[in-house]
């Protein structure tokens, strides 16, 4: 657990008192708190669910309370939202974005749709779950990591795909299922700056480690990984081995809070990652949007029941692509 936890007022708050305040304001708003594998471990362990993207969009359906605080990032509050209108849905921090989304609008989205349409191209749009309901609203298919080689499987062979907004996984999800893709150039920012040689070193030095990646990694990465999957995925693979074992993991680094919590017989290193500006090394893969998340706008957001995501004209038609690509899966079997 952090030692201190400093509120936007600078002023000193002990996280156990915050802690205590989360849940009796719970029980006051009649609240659930999810938290994706991203955010700090301290707000994991106060949250009712975790997971990835996929398990907490579920979740959310399943959680009875009128109130749902998503400790996340907007495009997954969202989501939320729209899966769950009758809901009050809020978020900490309004600014925990995305670098995948913001590369993907809705405006640069329909005009590239619209030139792609012009010179005859006919076309399926699948989006990465990591894009704003206004861009789902003009897609056909949504995928998360969690069920990306399903959802391809699902859409009809008589049309190209056009994959927004990451080329890295769009890349890798057109290798193993054989599809062909036309790829938005977005990337992750917290994905993209892994060390290949970093991880080189650290695979040597450390006899029979595993090397677990994300899709969202450049090719690089996921050439001389052991196991390509989303968070999910890796979690679920840390509890099958039972050997102990050395895992070099790249992704977000707090992602190893729930790997350690799942299977703490295991070693977890975090890849480090290399400063676009210098080329040196660094750990600097936090996600700054994940990490504007704290106990104390947890507390604030469910004291003063804001920020709340509202519902937008255009989440009619994101939630249909939604329910049909998260909600009526053909198998539970995780993939990506
Ligand atoms: O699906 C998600 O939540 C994301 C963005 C990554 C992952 O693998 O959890």
């Amino acid at each position: 657990m952090s030692m201190s936890v400093l509120s936007d007022r600078e002023v000193y708050e002990d996280p156990l008192d915050v802690m205590d305040e989360i849940d009796a304001l719970k029980q006051e708003h009649d609240a659930t708190i999810l938290a994706h594998y991203y955010v700090d471990g301290d707000i994991q362990d106060i949250a009712d669910f975790n997971g990835d993207s996929l398990k907490l969009a579920r979740d959310a359906t399943q959680a009875s309370s009128s109130t749902i605080v998503f400790c996340g990032v907007h495009f997954m509050a969202e989501s939320a939202k729209i899966l769950n209108p009758e809901k009050r849905v809020l978020l900490p921090d309004l600014l925990a974005g995305c670098s995948l989304a913001e590369s993907c609008t809705a405006d640069k989205l329909a005009e590239f749709q619209a030139r792609l349409h012009d010179e005859g191209r006919d076309f399926y749009t699948v989006a990465y779950i990591n894009t704003s309901a206004a861009v789902k609203s003009l897609c056909d298919w949504i995928v998360t990591s969690g069920n990306a080689r399903e959802i391809i499987d699902r859409v009809p062979e008589d049309r190209e795909i056009l994959f927004v907004p990451d080329q890295h996984l769009g890349r890798y999800l057109s290798q193993v299922t054989g599809r062909e893709m036309i790829l938005w150039p977005g990337a992750c920012m917290v994905h993209e700056i892994f060390s290949l040689q970093d991880l080189l070193r650290a695979k040597r030095r450390t006899a029979g480690s595993v090397v677990l990646a994300h899709p969202e990694c450049p090719q690089n990465i996921l050439e001389v990984a052991d196991v390509v999957g989303g968070t999910e995925l890796m979690r679920r693979h840390v509890m099958s081995v039972e050997q102990p074992t050395s895992f070099l993991v790249a992704t977000e680094p707090l992602m190893i809070h729930p790997l350690r919590k799942a299977a703490p017989r295991h070693e977890y290193i975090s890849v480090p990652g290399i400063m676009a500006s210098s080329g040196e090394t660094c750990a600097c893969n936090r996600c700054p949007h994940m990490a504007r998340n704290t106990l104390t706008k947890v507390r604030d957001c469910l004291k003063f029941g804001s920020p709340e995501i509202t519902w937008q004209p255009y989440f009619d038609q994101a939630q249909a692509v939604l329910q049909r690509s998260l909600l009526q899966p053909t198998s539970t079997k995780r993939d990506a």
